[in-house]
């Protein structure tokens, strides 16, 4: 796998030609931490998601649950509820690449028929069926590091070396993803900003981002919005946060990180562009 290759959907393509590409945030929930209860309607959604596109996201990533600390869980039925009629109208719109945020088989099932090519999966495919869904169908997987669950994964948050006991867990779980009949570059790793995590795990994670790239699976970061950043500036609003995400997704594309999942798509594409120009990638 070459980190520049092009990954082919039935309907539609995500291409890494030029480096780094945005995972624009769609949340269709009324209680995640920085877009909750805005793109509950679908139109209001289907707005925002096209919009996204514009700015150039070259994926949507639909939240139907939030994972913010303390959340409560969503049935399937109701996560299916809020998200297959927004991915199926993008779809009728668009040709972007749509992943799902879900650990739900069923969901991501339903997520899949109607065209999502993506499982954003923050339990990192715990789940058996979610693995045989994925290599079954062909899907993309995100594998996620989280400590705990949402419910209590902030309450101690503890780790020896939490670069090296991050990458050990995803590197176990990816040669079972593969094992399962997943192809390594259809697995990204994902570092888990936030999620059980304190503010200076997440920092020695970015700061070794580099370590998840040097693995040769494609690497996600979302740092967006997310509390360290309001932790370390004083902003207490997330939509305050973005001059402190920005400063994130450029370290980001400077350590050839190939997905960053992020609100903010204008401004962060413009970051984007620049750290990109600056640091003249090669494959
Ligand atoms: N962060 C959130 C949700 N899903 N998925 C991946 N792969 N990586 C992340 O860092 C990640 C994620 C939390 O952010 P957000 O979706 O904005 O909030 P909420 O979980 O409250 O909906």
């Amino acid at each position: 796998m070459g980190r520049r290759d092009v990954l082919e959907w039935p309907l539609g393509r995500l291409d890494f030609s030029g480096g780094t590409v945005i995972m624009g945030v769609l949340n269709v929930t009324p209680d995640s931490f920085s877009d909750g209860g805005r793109f509950l309607d679908t139109d209001a959604a289907v707005e925002r998601g096209l919009a996204m596109v514009n700015e150039g996201a070259a994926i949507i990533d639909v939240g139907p649950e939030s994972s913010r600390p303390g959340s409560q869980r969503v049935p399937a039925a109701e996560q299916i509820r809020r998200a297959i009629p927004l991915i199926e109208r993008l779809r009728e719109k668009t040709a972007v690449t749509v992943s799902i945020d879900t650990y739900l088989p069923e969901v991501a099932q339903a997520a899949l028929d109607a065209g999502a090519s993506i499982i954003n999966d923050i339990t990192a495919l715990a789940d058996d069926a979610m693995m045989r869904l994925a290599a079954e169908r062909g899907a993309a997987v995100v594998l996620m590091h989280m400590q705990g669950t949402p419910q209590t994964m902030q309450t101690d948050p503890h780790y020896k070396d939490v670069t090296r006991e991050v990458l050990e867990f995803l590197l176990a779980r990816a040669r079972r993803a593969q094992a399962a009949g997943i192809p390594k570059e259809r697995i990204f790793l994902d570092p888990g900003i936030g999620f059980g995590k304190r503010t200076e795990h997440n920092l020695q994670l970015l700061r070794d981002v580099g370590q998840f790239v040097k693995t040769g699976y494609r690497v996600v970061v979302g740092a967006s919005r997310k509390r360290f950043i309001g932790e370390i500036t004083g902003r207490t609003e997330p939509t305050e946060r973005v001059f402190g995400t920005a400063a994130t997704v450029a370290l980001c594309v400077a350590a050839g990180v190939d997905v960053v999942r992020v609100h903010d798509v204008a401004a962060m594409i413009d970051v984007v562009k620049t750290t990109r120009s600056i640091c003249q990638r090669e494959a």
